[in-house]
């Protein structure tokens, strides 16, 4: 079966080896596969739930974008742009709000980590960050979204919503339940200083992680300086848990090896573990660094990738009748012409009037050398034609 895949990833700092084994090596295999349909989103949106300097947060979006393509995401193969760019997403997450429990929200494990013990003072919007990312995913009718562990819970409640969605207005299969696609094993890289705790672009300390921007010589200081204790190596996997920090840097050199935990711990045993390490910081050190300084530095590059990916999203949410958002609200406050069942009305002020219109837009403008494309602050979204006028 082809996939509809769609992820997304916050500009919130230097993606990191986590990022990287979690899910954007996921990104393009998926890719890579014959008939796949995938839409990667730097999910700015998200990143706003914690309070933002504008200038990095924008400068952040660029890098996010930058390590995608270096990474080997490919423009050409996958659609990539950033969220707020896409009125839809903000207007889904209200109508899918309305849909969501507080109980379930309630139950959602990342907003109890990132909230910390004085939860009062955390936003609601981490607090309703889940039901953005259900929006984010039901709109383009995504079958499987790739993520790291930590997001399982958030997968699942979106399944949740769509199914009551489809429930609460008697409309089987009108929303589609994703399924999650996550590593088998190694799912969840941890800190490099606590093995307790997941790495993290937000963890104040950068030894915490491998960026995947770092140099060859940060890589190896970093991993240097990893927590281990004072056992030696372990001959076989039993009591690992009880080693966290051992155990992950061990999981991070079997993912990156592409071999099991067992061969790993086999290839060490006895050994100490500078040289474990030294092999490790080999590893750790992805080469992007010529291909992501060449496209971070070319700014124009990104922005014309944006754009004419702006303009495959909008595609792919309305592709085969398929525009889940200008569906859902009429489904909602169901407006049902009675002649003809089978056909939900407008709704008499539709709040996706913005996206109707660009799709016309685009439409009527099929021919001509035109698209998406933001002004020169990139704050705005209209046509441009060829000369770079709006139109
Ligand atoms: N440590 C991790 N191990 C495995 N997968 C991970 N992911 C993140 N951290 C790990 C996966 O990476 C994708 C993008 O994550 P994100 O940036 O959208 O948000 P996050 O999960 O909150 O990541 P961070 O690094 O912890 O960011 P901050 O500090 O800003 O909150 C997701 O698929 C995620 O599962």
């Amino acid at each position: 079966m082809n996939k509809k895949i769609f992820s997304g990833v916050q500009p919130t700092g230097n993606l990191h080896l986590g990022n990287y084994i979690g899910a954007i090596k996921n990104f393009v295999d998926l890719q890579n596969q014959e008939g796949n349909e995938c839409v990667y989103c730097v999910v700015d949106l998200h990143a706003i739930t914690a309070k933002q300097d504008p200038i990095i947060l924008k400068n952040n979006i660029r890098e996010t974008t930058a390590t995608f393509l270096a990474s080997g995401i490919d423009s050409k193969k996958s659609i990539i742009f950033n969220q707020s760019l896409v009125p839809a997403h903000s207007e889904g997450s209200w109508i899918l709000g309305c849909i969501a429990r507080m109980g379930w929200l309630n139950r959602m494990t990342q907003f109890k980590e990132k909230a910390g013990k004085d939860k009062e003072k955390a936003s609601v919007g981490l607090y309703i960050y889940p039901v953005l990312m259900t929006a984010d995913i039901l709109l383009y009718d995504a079958t499987h979204v790739p993520v790291g562990e930590d997001q399982k819970q958030h997968l699942e409640l979106s399944r949740d919503i769509a199914q009551k969605f489809n429930l609460d207005f008697n409309a089987p299969n009108f929303l589609r339940a994703p399924e999650p696609l996550i590593q088998k094993n190694f799912s969840r890289i941890m800190s490099l200083k606590d093995g307790t705790n997941k790495m993290s672009k937000s963890d104040p300390s950068d030894l915490s992680r491998v960026n995947l921007t770092d140099h060859k010589d940060q890589i190896m200081n970093k991993i240097k300086k990893a927590k281990t204790d004072n056992d030696p190596l372990p001959d076989d996997d039993k009591n690992l848990s009880q080693r966290p920090e051992v155990e992950n840097l061990l999981g991070i050199y079997s993912s990156l090896s592409g071999q099991s935990l067992k061969n790993s711990i086999n290839e060490f045993s006895g050994k100490n573990f500078s040289e474990f390490k030294e092999k490790l910081a080999d590893l750790g050190y992805i080469d992007l660094e010529d291909d992501y300084c060449k496209h971070a530095e070319n700014s124009f590059d990104l922005e014309s990738i944006r754009n004419s990916s702006l303009k495959l999203a909008y595609d792919s949410m309305f592709g085969a009748g398929k525009n889940v958002i200008s569906r859902l609200l009429p489904e909602t406050i169901q407006i049902h012409d009675d002649d003809n069942p089978g056909f939900h009305g407008q709704a008499p002020e539709p709040i996706h009037r913005n996206l109707l219109e660009f799709s016309e837009l685009i439409k009527t403008n099929g021919n001509i050398d035109c698209g998406l494309a933001t002004d020169g602050d990139a704050d705005r979204i209209g046509l441009y034609n060829s000369r770079g006028e709006f139109i």
